[in-house]
């Protein structure tokens, strides 16, 4: 650090910040670039990163986040793997008075006092626009050609920001053209385990699909396989619209395999290691803070491939 009147534990120049990071999981491919992300950033700007992995489990954020607490880090940053229940948790790190910055995920609180910031995407709007792409390709995407375009959705996990909105957000879309239903939706809990499991069960309950629409890419990646093992042909006979846009997506959408995906940027860290050492130091920052992102279909997936960073 540069700083050498830090004083002891609090907080002291920018080169003496420690953040305390709960991270959900390993779940995605996604997950695992924004946690490489995190890590890089901290080293690039000094601040000595806590880090801890909740395997996707609230209980196991809450310890995390606890025990920052107790250690007294600068600050505290995490990805609450579901909407609701950190009142409590917050509360005590609001009385030690470590400043919280909410990463990537929301939580459904009513006291915006519990924290500093909110930095992640709009996952309403990524919603928007897999819906959007379903709208303006009805007809190709009435693969039966029966005048109805059936939708299956396999949705993220349940009571997490992204599920939630991104479930609203399509919503909202499709409801614009009553030939397009979700005929079944359920979760695969953003793995691609839980996509290949979920899809498996709608080849057998529904008999027209038309449309998977996946809440990430990892679920689509798993519904790929189960439509294959089932002797169909993804991104033809069933198409696909995922949300991310990782290396294996971007792969499987220049493959033919995947037909859309909306971008989900999970390079978070270099925003979240500025917005950490403003919140230390404590400068005003913008209470919601949004990631730019946008969409590709196949022939734009094949050009950025090569390049693509995760
Ligand atoms: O889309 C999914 C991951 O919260 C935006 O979580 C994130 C989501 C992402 O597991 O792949």
């Amino acid at each position: 650090g540069s700083s050498s009147d830090s004083g002891s534990g609090g907080s002291g120049g920018s080169g003496d910040i420690t953040m305390g990071f709960a991270q959900v999981g390993a779940e995605s491919g996604w997950r695992t670039a924004n946690t490489k992300s995190i890590q890089a950033s901290a080293k690039d700007a000094g601040i000595k990163l806590k880090f801890s992995d909740a395997q996707q489990k609230q209980e196991n954020q809450i310890k995390a986040i606890r025990s920052y607490i107790q250690q007294k880090v600068d600050v505290i940053a995490f990805s609450p793997v579901v909407e609701t229940g950190w009142d409590t948790v917050l509360q005590e790190a609001k009385r030690a008075k470590i400043p919280v910055i909410l990463t990537d995920r929301a939580v459904d609180s009513s006291d915006k006092s519990l924290y500093k910031t909110f930095l992640g995407s709009d996952f309403v709007l990524e919603g928007n626009k897999a819906g959007q792409w379903v709208v303006d390709n009805a007809a190709t995407n009435d693969v039966n050609k029966d005048g109805k375009i059936n939708v299956v959705e396999i949705q993220g996990t349940t009571g997490a920001a992204p599920a939630i909105d991104r479930k609203k957000g399509f919503e909202d879309k499709i409801s614009a053209d009553p030939k397009i239903k979700v005929v079944a939706s359920q979760t695969g809990d953003f793995t691609r385990d839980g996509g290949k499991k979920v899809m498996e069960a709608f080849l057998k309950s529904q008999k027209d699909i038309d449309v998977v629409f996946a809440h990430n890419d990892d679920e689509g990646l798993g519904a790929i396989e189960a439509i294959e093992a089932a002797g169909l042909k993804p991104g033809t006979d069933i198409k696909i619209v995922t949300i991310d846009a990782v290396k294996d997506g971007m792969t499987a959408l220049s493959e033919g395999k995947i037909n859309y995906i909306v971008e989900c940027n999970p390079l978070l860290g270099p925003q979240l290691m500025d917005l950490a050492k403003k919140v230390v130091a404590g400068e005003d920052v913008p209470a919601r803070v949004e990631t730019k992102e946008g969409e590709f279909d196949q022939e734009q997936a094949k050009a950025v491939l090569a390049d693509r960073q995760y």
